[in-house]
């Protein structure tokens, strides 16, 4: 039996935040009080001055995604790895039913999730419906621990769903308890927007953002919450960004429903003129839905305050601006002359946290609390993995983050773990900074080294039910 004691740290949860040291056993959490003693074989990390969190929960990310016409770069050995430096222990990645059954598409994601070197669950994403795969459904639920879909309601051609095929999924996901994410932008009106800019000759990344109007976000959210209301399904907004699809989500929580949303880090932090960048340097920032204006950022942050929004994600979906070395189809480039051809996502899986920390606790926007909430818990919560993931208590998973809240860092693609070859941050300043990060209490990161093991991270199979209400 391997132990650990991790002293004097301030521990930092969703509700508390107090001085003492943690005693790790078997990968678990034994105890937590002052003055603890682990034995003479124990492995001492000194946590003084540092904050010592749960280890952060990302539900949204796109690890070796293969949808056909490009893939992401980060296979799970290297994104896992990224997400561990910062401060994340637990990805929820996006398996895509693609062509094949959904049971099928799950067994392919397991072999490349067999690298990964923190805990991995998966959502299924739909793109097709019929009774075979909502019996496939079931078995996703009740046999394989996937207890969560993405359904798309843009990208008509591809993996929109209709209302129809929406409704059907949303029906056998309320009778299990299961959660329907969902991408809510009005696909087919985004559609004909797009190809009249394109036949305009407005090829330029800008008109990405300017084919997208918010609006289109706002009819999508309120569309699906109906759905929602009249099956009773437990439905999750991926990457929210307007004002008006917030506005949709806070009605829908008031009349009692349940109704969850996240938010993006990019969305928080950048803003649409970074479409003005020279030349094809807006691709960078040619994700979807696109960067919105400093109006909807601010209701973004108010939603973060008042709990309209629950979790904060990364949607790590990272494809390289050079063509080089990974090739064309992990590449931007592929939108070169015509912005709807631009793989659409952005890396972001290393930099959550210490953005987060830096631009909503030092500034005053949200409380270390909150950080804590959005980050690990409600996400935790959300998707049946607390209280073994989301929290520092006895019993749980010894999944611990110590930030040095007071170091100061830059921020540089070239000194990070992703294999993207760009930040959407490079060279902004943060204070706080990730020093060490323990997987079920072994340490994986230590300053700049890193000790985790490729294929080390478990399937965590989730249960349906958050345990209490995760606001
Ligand atoms: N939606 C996502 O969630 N990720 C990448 C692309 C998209 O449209
Ligand atoms: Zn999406
Ligand atoms: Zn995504």
């Amino acid at each position: 039996m391997t132990s650990v004691l991790v002293r004097n740290g301030r521990i930092i949860t969703a509700t508390d935040d107090y001085i003492a040291d943690i005693l790790v056993e078997d990968g678990l959490i034994r105890a937590i009080g002052r003055g603890l003693d682990a034995g003479p074989q124990a492995e001492i990390h000194d946590a003084t001055g540092m904050l010592v969190l749960p280890g952060g929960v990302d539900a949204h990310t796109h690890l070796d995604w293969d949808f056909g016409v490009a893939r992401t770069v980060d296979t799970f050995a290297t994104g896992t790895r990224a997400a561990a430096f910062g401060g994340t222990t637990t990805v929820v990645d996006f398996c895509n039913q693609g062509a094949a059954s959904p049971l099928g598409a799950l067994e392919d994601w397991h072999a490349r999730a067999a690298t990964a070197s923190v805990d991995v669950g998966a959502h299924m994403i739909l793109n097709r419906v019929d009774d075979e795969v909502l019996r496939d459904m079931r078995t996703l639920i009740q046999r394989e621990g996937v207890t969560s879909f993405k359904l798309f309601m843009a990208y008509p051609g591809t993996l929109m769903l209709d209302d129809g095929g929406i409704f059907r999924v949303m029906r056998e996901a309320a009778e299990h308890g299961a959660v329907v994410c969902l991408h809510a932008e009005n696909g087919p009106v985004i559609q004909v927007l797009v190809d009249e800019a394109v036949a305009a000759g407005r090829t330029a990344p800008q008109y990405h953002e300017a084919t997208r109007p918010a609006i289109l976000e706002g009819e999508a959210t309120q569309r699906a919450i109906t759905l929602a209301q009249l099956t009773g399904a437990i439905t999750y907004f991926v990457h929210l960004s307007a004002s008006q699809a917030l506005g949709a989500v806070t009605d829908a929580r008031q009349r009692g429903q349940s109704i969850y949303a996240e938010t993006c880090p990019h969305y928080l932090f950048l803003t649409r003129e970074e479409y003005e960048r020279d030349g094809f340097e807006g691709a960078k920032f040619v994700m979807t839905p696109p960067l919105r204006s400093r109006e909807h950022q601010d209701a973004l942050w108010l939603g973060l305050r008042t709990g309209t929004l629950s979790v904060i994600s990364t949607d790590h979906c990272p494809f390289c601006m050079a063509e080089q070395p990974l090739g064309m189809l992990y590449s931007k480039q592929q939108g070169r002359d015509d912005f709807s051809k631009i793989p659409n996502g952005a890396p972001g899986i290393e930099t959550r946290l210490p953005l987060v920390f830096d631009g909503g606790v030092r500034t005053g926007r949200i409380s270390l609390n909150r950080m804590v909430e959005l980050l690990s818990t409600a996400p935790a919560k959300i998707f049946g993995l607390y209280p073994q993931k989301g929290t520092i208590a006895p019993g749980s998973d010894a999944d611990l983050v110590l930030l040095d809240p007071a170091e100061t860092w830059t921020v540089r693609a070239a000194e990070h773990h992703s294999r993207v070859d760009y930040s959407l941050f490079e060279g902004r300043e943060l204070t706080g900074r990730v020093r060490k990060v323990f997987l079920r209490g072994q340490l994986i990161v230590d300053g700049a080294t890193w000790l985790g093991r490729d294929g080390m991270g478990r399937f965590l199979r989730r249960t349906t039910s958050a345990s209490s209400d995760p606001r």
